[in-house]
């Protein structure tokens, strides 16, 4: 099941949250600082192991002080105009987070809008590839859970779920 909410994803009690992070891992600005402060100063002593992370590729830490129990790290892509690889990437952060998260038996899953904050990426593109891959991975998990943090996002991912059942009730009926 889909859910689209307005939250901060640090509050969400779920298996695992994802991170927008960068290649280090090891913490900056938007959903990222904020992921670290709550998870508190262990989270960098743990990511300080796991040797960075490339764009479009996702790792796993504890959850330490997170209501959730773990934190998929993901790193989306930079947008920069849109052909450098930019949709393959954030699909592939979609995508390595839900196959992480089936390797660890994690039924319910948060993301946030990867990328669409200081990395830039136009927020209605990257809602609809996030869309489609929450579509792919679904029926594999009790709770995919779309965390926006503005008004704005849940209008956008609303919208476009609809759109999509809309288009997926026409095709099975003609
Ligand atoms: N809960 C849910 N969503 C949030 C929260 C929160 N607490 N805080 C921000 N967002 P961004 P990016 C939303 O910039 O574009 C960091 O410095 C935000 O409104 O966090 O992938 C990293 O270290 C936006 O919709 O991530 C990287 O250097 C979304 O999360 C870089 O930013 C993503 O915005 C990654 O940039």
């Amino acid at each position: 099941m889909i859910k689209i909410l307005q939250d901060d994803i640090t509050m969400l009690k779920v298996d695992a949250i994802v991170n927008a992070a960068n290649n280090s891992l090891l913490g900056g600005g938007g959903v990222d600082g904020a992921i670290h402060k709550a998870a508190g100063p262990e989270l960098l002593e743990f990511n300080k192991t796991l040797n960075g992370c490339e764009t479009g590729a996702a790792k796993i830490s504890p959850g330490f002080k997170l209501p959730a129990n773990w934190i998929i790290h993901t790193v989306g892509p930079v947008w920069q105009g849109g052909n450098q690889g930019e949709p393959e990437l954030l699909a592939q952060c979609y995508e390595n987070s839900f196959e992480l998260a089936l390797e660890k038996k994690i039924k319910s899953i948060a993301f946030p809008a990867i990328s669409t904050g200081v990395y830039g990426y136009p927020k209605h593109a990257a809602a609809l590839i996030a869309i489609q891959q929450f579509q792919n991975y679904e029926e594999k998990f009790d709770e995919v859970i779309a965390c926006c943090f503005s008004e704005v996002d849940v209008e956008i991912y609303e919208g476009l779920l609809a759109d999509s059942r809309m288009y997926e009730y026409e095709s099975n009926h003609g």
